[in-house]
């Protein structure tokens, strides 16, 4: 985003500001219940959002896909008896270790583990002040960014003119006040700091 002053006519110009925005595209997984009373693949990693289906290929016996310990549903879901060629699917909304059994033959075990995507980072825009917004000088400039964490939650948001830190706010709404802004055109950024990111940047 610019922010601009002009000397004579002491204004600020507030530039554009374009949100980041990650598209996730929601997948399937498809588990396959095979005749030597295995589930393939028996622990598969999805991400929030995902689907997985059980597919029975067992030609000749019927089983299940029971979310819990073996012989101990915990209700998260339950396929009842999938006769050969029926299946079942779950969508697993948030991460987590999620164990399932054949209520069947209660040896037949697995997990599905859903995992939020690396490297998603956050995402954050600059709400105010608007794109082009003129000031006069001096002005007691409030900046507020909206920002979204990737995994885990927003830890900060650290706002920039040009390349020099204006401050950092850590709480929503994510604001600073600027009060010593000098005439002519600014450039302001935000950048979000996610909790996972904020782990990362501790262990290096
Ligand atoms: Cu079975």
């Amino acid at each position: 985003m610019k922010l601009k002053f002009r000397s004579h006519l002491p204004v600020i110009i507030i530039g554009l500001l374009i949100p980041l925005t990650f598209g996730l595209h929601a997948a399937t997984v498809t588990v396959s219940i095979t005749s030597d009373f295995s589930f393939t693949p028996r622990n598969p990693t999805i991400s929030p959002g995902d689907t997985v289906i059980w597919m029975n290929d067992d030609p000749t016996t019927a089983h299940t896909s029971t979310s819990g310990a073996p012989g101990v549903p915990d209700g998260v879901w339950s396929s009842g008896l999938l006769s050969p060629g029926q299946s079942f699917s779950h969508t697993f909304d948030s991460a987590g270790t999620f164990a399932y059994f054949c209520s069947v033959h209660t040896f037949m075990t697995g997990t599905v583990l859903v995992q939020a995507p690396q490297g998603t980072g956050p995402s954050v825009s600059i709400s105010a002040p608007l794109n082009g917004a003129t000031f006069s000088t001096p002005t007691n400039l409030t900046v507020t960014a909206s920002a979204s964490a990737g995994s885990g939650t927003v830890a900060q948001v650290e706002f920039f003119d040009a390349s020099t830190s204006l401050g950092v706010s850590t709480t929503a709404p994510y604001s600073i006040t600027v009060t010593n802004l000098a005439a002519g055109t600014h450039s302001l950024t935000a950048n979000a700091t996610d909790s996972a990111e904020q782990a990362l940047s501790h262990r290096l």
